[in-house]
């Protein structure tokens, strides 16, 4: 796992905030329910790309329309595909870019991404507005786990083993960004879902 502090100045973060506040008019924010139906996230989510993640209580996979809405999700933002680009040195598209909409009292609780097709393709992130707790740990529920802020403009590669490792949002810190309106964060990742063309 490779992380980038500050990797997006203020000039980027506010532009490419902009982007998905226009974007997100298109695909507005939803609040998940999880498998079962029983219980829904405190994070709120949309996507963009050809596919985008979801969970509803059929479970959780890839699609290729909001389910709210019914309609295609809008594209990816050129400037988060030439951020991929920069910072994985490989030239396959992101195919989704799942938009995490974290509140005061939001958190995501330890998981894995898998999901997707391809382990191999590296995850990007990329964290806009307040900060927050990040947890990570290891290919198992039980590996130690180690915590890290993740602060606006922050890019996070998950890449290799990492790619497979457990992770989570335990907390948002109130008030330590001014980037987004009413405060929060936006947590943006940039994955491939179907197997990535070689070469
Ligand atoms: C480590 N998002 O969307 S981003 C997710 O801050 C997700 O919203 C968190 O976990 C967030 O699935 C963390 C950093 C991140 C993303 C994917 C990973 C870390 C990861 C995949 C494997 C290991
Ligand atoms: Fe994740």
């Amino acid at each position: 796992m490779r992380l980038l502090p500050g990797h997006l100045d203020l000039a980027a973060q506010r532009a490419l905030r902009d982007r998905i506040h226009a974007l997100l008019a298109e695909a507005p924010l939803y609040r998940p329910t999880m498998p079962g139906g029983d219980k829904t996230m405190s994070v709120r989510m949309s996507n963009c790309g050809p596919l985008g993640w979801l969970t509803d209580r059929a479970g959780y996979r890839y699609a290729d329309r909001h389910p709210e809405t019914g309609r295609p999700w809008p594209a990816i933002p050129d400037a988060l595909i030439a951020l991929r680009d920069t910072v994985t040195g490989l030239p396959y598209r992101p195919e989704a870019c799942l938009i995490n909409r974290y509140d005061a009292g939001s958190r995501l609780g330890l998981h894995v991404d898998q999901d997707e097709g391809d382990f191999s393709a590296p995850v990007v992130s990329v964290s806009l507005g307040d900060q927050a707790l990040f947890r990570v740990g290891g290919a198992t529920r039980k590996h130690p786990t180690r915590s890290l802020r993740l602060s606006s403009g922050d890019v996070v590669v998950l890449e290799g083993e990492s790619r497979l490792w457990f992770h989570g949002v335990d907390r948002i810190y109130p008030g330590t960004s001014t980037l987004l309106e009413g405060g929060g964060r936006l947590n943006l990742t940039l994955r491939r879902v179907t197997t990535a063309p070689s070469g």
